[in-house]
């Protein structure tokens, strides 16, 4: 069978080719979904891939790559870019994508969709998180790092297909579809929130954040995502979600966060996304954030170079 033969065959087009990104190639590819990638510096051909998977075996796929110009016939987009690239990465591709394309956008921290929204001239959105971890090795070779939760849900506009839905459901490993995915979305900031900045500013992994020293701090900063998603109207609860947040401390144990691995290779960090976006929520509802200020202030400087 030829890719365009294959259900959805060429049909699902990833753009981002980050370790996240590559991830998901992997997985939809092994499900028989040949979906096909697209990122802002390859161009358009045929691109070897490497993936370890969480039980080291290694997996070589021969990717295909795209340009702007094979859009037209992408019936959904994965866009698996950081936060703060969305914007700039999908705006130019709209007038490329077809009326009816669907859009999913998959990425740390919230704000995004918001930007896009406007621009979406009655294409359906989708919202997603995920909580596996990948690292890149090399450019075009990943390892899986850990397993976890993927939950994905109707953001706007017309609703994802149930055939592309269901594709996605069963090629993703641990994934679900969420109604409404809001609160889920929030529950993965307030897990950001907690984890990331702190293990960049204490150059640590994930797991050091079980030590007593840190509790105070992470409570305080879960007490004020509480607060603010209460006032936009998404009901969190403390216990709850303290509990998830030492649970995927202990999960992802081993891992350097996405923040850390940023402020490590001198990168910009998915911040703005995290904390920024709690602390503009916070100044429009009039809420005081001063953990999370402290927080943000001190990633800030380490951002720049302090
Ligand atoms: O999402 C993550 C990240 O690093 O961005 C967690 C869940 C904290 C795992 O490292």
């Amino acid at each position: 069978m030829t890719a365009s033969e294959m259900p959805h065959g060429g049909k699902i087009a990833i753009l981002g080719a980050g370790a996240i990104g590559q991830l998901f190639y992997h997985q939809l590819s092994a499900h028989g979904l040949a979906p096909v990638l697209m990122t802002r510096e390859a161009s358009a051909g045929s691109q070897a891939l490497e993936f370890t998977d969480l039980n080291g075996e290694t997996i070589k796929r021969q990717a295909q790559l795209i340009d702007k110009s094979a859009l037209a016939s992408c019936e959904l987009l994965i866009v698996c870019v950081k936060a703060y690239q969305v914007e700039e990465a999908l705006q130019p591709l709209l007038g490329a994508l077809s009326a009816d394309t669907h859009i999913l956008l998959l990425h740390n921290g919230l704000g995004p969709h918001l930007a896009i929204a406007p621009h979406l001239a009655g294409r359906g959105l989708s919202l997603g998180t995920t909580s596996q971890g990948a690292l890149k090795l090399g450019r075009w070779q990943i390892k899986q790092t850990g397993a976890g939760l993927t939950q994905l849900g109707h953001g706007l506009g017309p609703r994802l297909t149930e055939s592309l839905r269901q594709a996605l459901l069963e090629a993703i490993d641990d994934s679900e579809w969420c109604e409404p995915i809001l609160p889920m979305l929030w529950q993965k900031l307030a897990i950001n929130i907690a984890i990331n900045p702190l293990t960049a500013i204490n150059g640590c992994r994930n797991g050091a954040l079980i030590e007593d020293q840190y509790r105070p701090t992470i409570l305080a900063l879960i007490q004020e995502v509480l607060a603010v998603a209460n006032a936009e109207g998404i009901a969190l609860e403390q216990d709850r979600l303290t509990e998830r947040v030492y649970r995927v401390i202990q999960l992802t144990a081993s891992n350097y966060s996405s923040m850390h691995q940023d402020i490590h290779h001198g990168r910009q960090t998915e911040i703005e996304a995290i904390t920024g976006y709690l602390l503009s929520r916070a100044a429009v509802r009039g809420i005081d954030t001063p953990a999370n200020e402290a927080i943000y202030r001190q990633l800030k400087s380490l951002e720049q170079g302090g």
